[in-house]
């Protein structure tokens, strides 16, 4: 019988603020997802997936480290999890999506830093995290502004933060360093666990990740479908599990669902009825359990069909190229596949738009509902550009700028409420 307490203490979790927050969740999972109606059946696998969420993984973890294996914990799609996986690691991605812990971590970041920066300070200085405290290391990146100046912070309060440099330009010299870089971070793995990263397992990585990435595009592509078979807050969830769940397992449980909503459609069985107005969502990612736009989005009766974020096909798209026999030519092929992420860090950043064009087109989107988190200059300067961009091809856009707190909801709603209405066909 797992204890969970029992393992939380040994990771120094504040026990009693830990099951005020697991509480909070728990009603906000209530609340936000079983509430919705015609939800396929093999979402289970993921509604008990959240119930264990610090819990069964966080033994598994636990249990993987007495075996001598190392956690790597992660804040960014751009760490390649096909290394961490050829080094015999568990990648998992951190908690960073509630309001936890601000006063505390207004002590290391300004007041006006985005609310995932804040977060993840908050969960670290309030030790609500298991999974903070069960990496062995923690990789930071030279992204935003805001993220690269308070990882200098960060350093000094988790036990081993590794910083990955990134480039900013999609130049020659911008993809050799990110080769430099990927290189090193294999190196540091290697240091870590004390696996050599052969051809073999880092082929076997490979495999696994374009595995869970090709799961996930199929899932997408179920979304082209009206009515829509799955609603955008199960598959913000689906998505934000992809970061912590045993890649392999999931990938299975994805697949699943998948034959579950293609036969759903084949019965023209949707969660929304046909003709229901379609959003994609574009901007920041959205950790868990941050499921507040979406649930203000699809409650207010619109489907959202697409993200173009971290937590969607901005982070999923595009596989690893598999021809390369050596591990050098791995990570080459590696490098080719992350270097295509289209993040607002970039400058200039061109794909990124082109990319929601091909997704409005794709999804069969009526409007794009482009969410930033407050303070996240990247992400709220590119939507000024983008509004203008895609308004002109007469595509509706809806600019959001929001935090965690609930304090905006009834002017979300509102607005979402007046853009259902421009959208409405
Ligand atoms: S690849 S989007 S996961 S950096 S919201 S912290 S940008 S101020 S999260 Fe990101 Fe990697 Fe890019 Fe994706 Fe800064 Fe903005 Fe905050 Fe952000």
């Amino acid at each position: 019988m797992r204890d969970n307490k029992q393992a939380w203490s040994k990771l120094g979790i504040d026990i009693a603020t830990h099951d005020v927050i697991l509480d909070v969740v728990g009603a906000a999972f209530g609340e936000v997802y079983l509430s919705q109606k015609d939800r396929p059946a093999k979402m289970d696998y993921f509604n008990a997936f959240v119930a264990e969420l610090h819990g069964k993984r966080i033994h598994e973890l636990m249990e993987g480290q007495r075996e001598g294996r190392k956690v790597v914990g992660t804040f960014c799609v751009f760490v390649p999890e096909e290394l961490v996986i050829a080094a015999n690691a568990f990648q998992v991605g951190l908690c960073a999506g509630a309001e936890v812990g601000y006063e505390a971590a207004e002590q290391y970041v300004p007041r006006n830093t985005c609310a995932l920066i804040k977060s993840a300070f908050g969960f670290n200085r309030a030790k609500v995290c298991p999974y903070i405290e069960v990496s062995d290391m923690i990789v930071g990146e030279n992204t935003c502004d805001g993220k690269k100046k308070a990882y200098e912070s960060y350093a000094g309060l988790v036990r081993n933060l590794y910083v990955m440099d990134l480039p900013q330009m999609k130049s020659e010299s911008g993809k050799a360093l990110l080769k430099t870089e990927y290189r090193r971070f294999a190196a540091e793995l290697e240091k870590l666990t004390g696996v050599k990263i052969t051809a073999e397992n880092l082929s076997k990585g490979i495999r696994i990740v374009n595995a869970k990435r090709k799961a996930l595009a199929r899932l997408a592509s179920l979304r082209y479908a009206d009515p829509a078979p799955i609603s955008g807050l199960d598959v913000l969830l689906i998505n934000q599990i992809s970061f912590l769940d045993d890649p392999e397992r999931f990938t299975a449980a994805v697949n699943d669902l998948c034959d579950e909503l293609e036969q759903r459609i084949r019965e023209k069985k949707g969660v929304m009825p046909a003709g229901t107005p379609r959003v994609l969502i574009s901007g920041c990612p959205m950790a868990v359990p941050n499921w507040k736009l979406p649930n203000i989005i699809e409650k207010s009766g619109v489907v959202i069909v697409g993200e173009e974020t971290c937590t969607g096909e901005r982070g999923t798209r595009n596989c690893v190229e598999t021809s390369a026999s050596d591990v050098d030519g791995m990570i080459d092929a590696i490098v080719d596949r992350y270097f295509r992420i289209d993040c607002a860090i970039f400058t200039p950043n061109p794909d990124r738009l082109q990319h929601i064009k091909e997704m409005v087109k794709n999804y069969r989107a009526d409007g794009v509902v482009h969410y930033s988190l407050r303070c996240c200059q990247p992400y709220t300067t590119e939507a000024i550009s983008y509004e203008k961009a895609l308004e002109k091809e007469s595509i509706p856009v809806l600019l959001v700028e929001t935090d965690y707190s609930a304090e905006d909801a009834g002017q979300l709603s509102t607005r979402i409420e007046a853009f259902k209405e421009r959208i409405a066909k």
